[in-house]
């Protein structure tokens, strides 16, 4: 039986993993906060069905001793490292928390495992935001980096950090350049959770209207239970790489917005309503991905398409507003 480390897995993408890796007969380890464990029905909600199944260990991105400690305890022979400030738009309100968090955060991980236990194989959580303004379309593992935020800038350096890692010491470190993906398990910050959960509750009579911002940026938008078998794939192959997963699919989020609303049998130009407030100092160019590379060398390919997405998401909402369902699996 092989034994996995989840930073982040009381995210949406570390409960996906768990619940993927559990599934193969992995032992699932997460690291989390002790805020988490000291409040868990608030903040345990992705992860509410596993609690049974897997291991936490309190430790803390900000704390290198905390890390050592988690890593000092037991052997891994894969370590997932999903935690961060992944909100880019708070990213521009307090840079200097994400730059911090993400950096180190890595850099704490990767130190620790190449003290204790250097053949655990790291996966590191890269980002389509690495490209920024892109120097290129569609993107691929070649295409240059122009991070546009301090999210993406500290990607960029979590990504070269890993990259150092692996040449500097021979370590098996890959890192994923993942598009966005979402969920039902989806933040609500982020747009397309904002979009399906207010949906759900214009449908109610519990809201009204819909503020957003730029509804003409485009993303390359998947599903995140696709996207965590790409993770795992990664840390199978007999050399570690670096992979752009994405659809390749482009929308706005306009169009995100019509498919939502029309779930719900909506117009959603009745309650869309642009707010200045939600537009970004600086935004990413058109971010499309090229995962030719992951499709030929990891056999991995999506299962869901954008409609699929949509549908998921909102009919999970509405369901939620119900009272009939809190969360969608
Ligand atoms: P989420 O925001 O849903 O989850 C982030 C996780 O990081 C949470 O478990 C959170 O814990 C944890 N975390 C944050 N700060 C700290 C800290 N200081 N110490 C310990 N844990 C911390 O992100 P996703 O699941 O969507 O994304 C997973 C990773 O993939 C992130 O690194 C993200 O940047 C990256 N990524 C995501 C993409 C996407 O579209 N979803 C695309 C490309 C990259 P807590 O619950 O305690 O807050
Ligand atoms: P993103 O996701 O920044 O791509 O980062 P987000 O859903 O926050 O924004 C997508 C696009 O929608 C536009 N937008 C709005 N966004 C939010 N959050 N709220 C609004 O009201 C709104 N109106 C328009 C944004 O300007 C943006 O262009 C996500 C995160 O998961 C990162 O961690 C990850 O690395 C990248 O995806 C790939």
């Amino acid at each position: 039986m092989k034994r996995a480390l989840i930073t982040g897995i009381t995210g949406q993408d570390g409960s996906y993993l768990a619940e993927y890796l559990l599934g193969l007969g992995y032992e699932v380890h997460g690291l989390v906060r002790r805020v988490a464990l000291e409040d868990p029905t608030r903040r345990f909600t992705r992860l509410e069905h596993l609690l049974e199944r897997v291991t936490l260990h309190p430790a803390s991105l900000e704390s290198y001793p905390s890390i050592f400690s988690v890593i000092s305890k037991q052997q891994f022979d894969e370590c997932y490292h999903l935690a961060a400030q992944s909100f880019v738009a708070e990213s521009f309100a307090d840079g200097f928390s994400t730059m911090n968090t993400n950096i180190n955060g890595t850099h704490y991980m990767l130190a620790a495992l190449r003290e204790l236990q250097p053949s655990c194989r790291f996966y590191f959580a890269g980002s389509s935001e690495m490209f920024g303004k892109v120097r290129e379309t569609p993107q691929t593992e070649e295409t240059p980096f122009h991070p546009r935020s301090p999210y993406g800038i500290s990607k960029v350096a979590g990504f070269d950090l890993t990259r150092n890692y692996r040449e500097a010491y021979g370590m098996f470190c890959a890192s994923g350049i993942l598009f966005n993906h979402e969920s039902p398990r989806r933040g609500y910050e982020f747009v397309t959770r904002k979009v399906t959960s207010t949906v759900a509750r214009i449908k109610a009579g519990q809201a009204r209207e819909l503020r957003l911002g730029n509804l003409e940026a485009t993303r390359d938008w998947g599903h995140a239970r696709d996207y965590v078998r790409a993770m795992h794939l990664m840390l199978q192959q007999e050399t570690p790489d670096d992979y752009v997963v994405a659809t390749g699919e482009t929308h706005t989020v306009r169009e995100f917005c019509e498919r939502a609303f029309a779930r719900a049998e909506l117009d959603w130009q009745r309650y869309v309503k642009v707010d200045e407030r939600f537009y970004r100092p600086a935004e990413v160019d058109l971010l499309i991905g090229d995962s030719a590379k992951a499709r030929r060398e990891l056999g991995w390919e999506p299962r869901y398409t954008f409609e699929q997405l949509v549908e998921e998401m909102v009919d999970a909402d509405l369901r939620a507003v119900g009272g009939k369902e809190k969360e969608e699996g």
